[in-house]
């Protein structure tokens, strides 16, 4: 059998054939979904050519974060807004981006919500980026577009996903009923069904933080990584391995593809923030797709799905993955509260 012959569903047959939880996919999101993924289609393209098309660098701007904006950010973010603004049933969407949500149709069934290029500090570095999208359902589908529509915990998610543009162009997508893997093939442009079922492992051996903040951690944190640190020396029966990307998506694509635990903690930086990665665009689209794998995903004290926005660049504490060692650590937690 010939590697063309052995994966031959492509993303929008998916969508058509597919039922979760015995329904068939509603159009309007089928739309958006392949909207999305032929936009990231596109930008893979684009981030493949990097010098070429003049894509490095500084864009010289800076966003709502307070954080220097690169090319590559502006233009990804202009090519999602442009890629979906003829799906009939997205109300709106926001980004990490934008200081603002931007209406789209105004009304109808959902609101999309991006981190355009994640781990911007790679782009230059040519070490993988990713896109993350998170899709809500809108409580009142009629009701015209407020900002406060997108103040929805992550349970409201219809779906989310992630594009890793790495040395192969894969999406990672939930729609509440387990995760599936694509493969982007480079020549049609579409992408190809690679993987049912993603499953993360319960236990691990491999840890993902940075770890030159480790002066500035909270106890709890500090010692689950000098345990796994101390491995089979200490209180741990096995010795553990560590990876740090600096793209989420990147490291979280690992979590998915092998199992591990990634963190970015709260740290006493900036003690007033509760964490440096965003829910809405970052931690909730994340934490559907562990969760839907059998991993889990806490803030410490809260699993991240459960908790309820009170602005839309709201920042977290993150840690998800295998789900004996978020249990280890909520453990840790509790015990340190
Ligand atoms: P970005 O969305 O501006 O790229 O920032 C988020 C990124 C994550 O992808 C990554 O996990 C983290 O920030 C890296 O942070 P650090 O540079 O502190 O290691
Ligand atoms: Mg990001």
């Amino acid at each position: 059998m010939t590697a063309s012959s052995t994966f031959n569903t492509n993303f929008k047959q998916y969508l058509e054939t597919t039922q979760i939880k015995g329904e068939t996919i509603p159009a309007g999101l089928q739309e958006l979904l392949l909207a999305v993924a032929d936009t990231c289609s596109t930008l893979s393209h684009e981030v493949a050519q990097g010098a070429l098309i003049g894509l490095l660098g500084s864009a010289g701007t800076g966003n709502v974060q307070g954080e220097v904006q690169q090319k590559l950010d502006v233009i990804a973010n202009d090519l999602l807004i442009e890629g979906v603004q003829g799906c009939q049933s997205l109300a709106g969407l926001a980004s990490e981006e934008m200081e603002l949500p931007l209406p789209v149709q105004g009304t109808g069934d959902y609101l999309l919500l991006f981190d355009p290029l994640d781990g911007s500090s790679n782009i230059d570095v040519n070490v993988s980026i990713g896109t993350i999208f998170s899709v809500l359902h809108k409580q009142d589908p009629a009701a015209p577009l407020q900002t406060t529509d997108f103040l929805l915990s992550g349970r409201h998610q219809a779906a989310a996903g992630y594009v890793v543009y790495g040395p192969q162009t894969t999406m990672a997508l939930t729609l509440g009923d387990g995760v599936v893997m694509f493969t982007l093939n480079k020549v049609s442009g579409e992408f190809v069904l690679i993987k049912h079922a993603v499953e993360i492992a319960h236990s691990t051996k491999e840890f993902s933080i940075n770890m030159s903040n480790m002066r500035h951690w909270a106890e709890p944190v500090r010692r689950y990584v000098d345990e796994c640190l101390a491995g089979v020396s200490g209180e741990r029966d096995k010795d553990f391995n560590m990876r740090w990307i600096a793209s989420m998506v990147a490291d979280v694509h690992r979590v998915l593809s092998r199992g591990g635990i990634f963190m970015y903690p709260w740290d006493q930086r900036e003690p007033h923030k509760p964490g440096k990665l965003r829910l809405m665009y970052e931690a909730n689209p994340m934490s559907f797709l562990v969760e839907q794998a059998g991993g889990a995903s806490t803030n410490g004290d809260q699993l991240i799905m459960d908790l309820i926005p009170t602005e839309l660049h709201e920042r977290v504490s993150v840690m998800l993955g295998s789900k004996e060692e978020i249990e280890r650590l909520q453990h840790y937690h509790s015990q340190d509260s």
